[in-house]
């Protein structure tokens, strides 16, 4: 019973649809009509066999629909604007509105045809990256193709043998560090053994984005913004998970550096890579594995330890947002670092003393953006509330939600102890902005927990069933409706 059939019927639920059935995974049809591949979000029943379809938390779901006997998608390049973290707006380049773009589901075995539109300012080209497809659909500019210029098209057309996690992206070397990647998950004809109740998808990528400057550095290599499918700690949405759940994440990595993912409470093993499927006998016990650059990584495990538990990259430097000794203003006891140095003290790189000094060392501002805004020097002593909500005052789009401050609790003699500080302001109380992030999926978190969580992080939720009903009541009920960050205006529409 682990066959295609058994999963329409799991994702579309009793009686959610059978008519449009058809349409989903399975027999090709020639109707035309648009898939709700909403619909595809929520699998709920729990019948072992089937596979599931696959959530790619804070991303959207490419639609499809059936075109002369092959699926047919639609991508359009363009420049897109992502909210990193709240108030935390950047100009990327993506697919669809998003980067990275939407997520593409199909069957091992199908027909699809994807047509991308290029809504970008230069020539582009997609790779479908560890296809075995005909070279000339491929997506290699200036060998297997030409580069698709500003305004235009290339549909790309493709039988698909093979299953497992891969992804599309540009093959414009700096336009992939603009965002422009997606997932593409290969279902097998067979559900994999053991079968999983749940499967996600994140994709992990880097950028170097200077304090108030919206537009990422390609050419930088040092990465101060890390983010799961786009999103920085504490805005990315955790997975969710029912107790005793099997449980399969993908991780995708496309960027400078490689990325040691660690999932806390559970042990998994590695069942699939970027080029498909693992033997079993390749399978060992782990917590942490490393996916390199234009790799993938599927891992798999019981979810049988209750907890919110941690999922991050485990760089220390992927665990910050805005991680930045270019802070500018951002200094302690008002007389600090000003905007502007030369390259070797603008980047944290100092001559003497240490980084985190009383006399250079950058404070908030490697937080949550809070202070970045600033143009005069503001001491980071133990910040008070007020001085906080005045910098927030002077943020643009920011409404009446504050920060959550609290000072910071440190010994009486920190000063005199050398390196001092470290974390004492960088994370903690004084970042937590947990109704600023709310959402169904951050429902019952311990108060506080968003101070903690920046970069690439994120949280598996393992709810005993009565939380894990609870929680996805609560996202039943806000389907469809506007979903704003609390705390924020919008001032980017039209
Ligand atoms: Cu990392």
């Amino acid at each position: 019973m682990k066959n295609r059939r058994d999963f329409l019927r799991n994702t579309l639920g009793l009686g959610a649809g059978l008519a449009a059935a058809p349409q989903l995974f399975a027999a090709p049809q020639n109707s035309g009509a648009s898939m709700d591949m909403e619909h595809m979000g929520h699998a709920t029943q729990r019948d072992s066999g089937a596979i599931v379809s696959v959530e790619t938390p804070d991303l959207p779901q490419l639609p499809w629909r059936m075109v002369g006997g092959a699926k047919e998608f639609h991508l359009i390049a363009e420049p897109v604007k992502q909210e990193l973290v709240p108030g935390k707006i950047v100009n990327l380049w993506g697919y669809n509105g998003s980067a990275p773009g939407p997520t593409i589901q199909v069957n091992q075995g199908d027909r699809v045809r994807v047509i991308v539109d290029n809504h970008l300012p230069e020539p582009t080209s997609m790779h479908w990256h560890g296809f075995e497809i005909p070279v000339d659909m491929d997506g290699a500019p200036g060998s297997s193709q030409d580069p698709i210029p500003p305004g235009g098209r290339f549909v790309y057309e493709f039988t698909l043998h093979q299953a497992g996690t891969f992804f599309y992206h540009s093959h414009m070397a700096m336009q992939e560090m603009m965002g422009m990647i997606g997932a593409f998950i290969m279902h097998p004809n067979r559900a994999y053994d053991p079968p999983v109740d749940k499967d996600f998808a994140i994709i992990l990528q880097e950028y170097a984005i200077l304090p108030n400057n919206p537009i990422p550095n390609s050419m930088n290599m040092e990465f101060n913004w890390l983010t799961f499918n786009g999103k920085a700690g504490p805005a990315t949405t955790p997975l969710i998970v029912r107790l005793n759940d099997r449980v399969r994440l993908r991780l995708i990595n496309l960027g400078m550096d490689h990325h040691p993912i660690h999932v806390h409470g559970h042990t998994f093993v590695v069942t699939g890579t970027e080029g498909g499927r693992q033997p079993k006998t390749t399978w060992g016990p782990k917590n942490t594995v490393l996916v390199g650059v234009a790799e993938a990584a599927d891992v798999e495990f019981a979810a049988n330890n209750p907890g919110d538990w941690m999922i991050h990259c485990h760089l220390p430097h992927h665990m910050m947002n805005q991680m930045s000794s270019v802070v500018g203003p951002m200094t302690r006891g008002n007389k600090g670092m000003t905007a502007g140095l030369d390259m070797e003290e603008g980047m944290g790189i100092l001559r003497e003393g240490h980084a985190t000094s009383e006399d250079k060392g950058p404070s908030l501002g490697r937080g949550m953006g809070v202070g970045s805004t600033r143009d005069h020097t503001l001491g980071n002593g133990p910040l008070r509330p007020a001085q906080v909500n005045r910098s927030v005052d002077g943020m643009p789009g920011m409404q009446h939600e504050r920060m959550q401050m609290a000072e910071p609790e440190v010994a009486k003699d920190a000063n005199s102890v050398p390196g001092f500080p470290q974390d004492a302001f960088m994370e903690g109380p004084a970042m937590a902005m947990d109704k600023m992030v709310d959402k169904p999926e951050n429902y019952g978190l311990r108060p506080g927990w968003s101070g903690f969580m920046q970069g690439m992080m994120t949280f598996l939720r393992v709810l005993p069933p009565d939380m894990y009903d609870k929680v996805m009541a609560l996202r039943e009920q806000q389907k469809g409706k506007p979903q704003p960050m609390q705390g924020m205006e919008h001032p980017h529409h039209g």
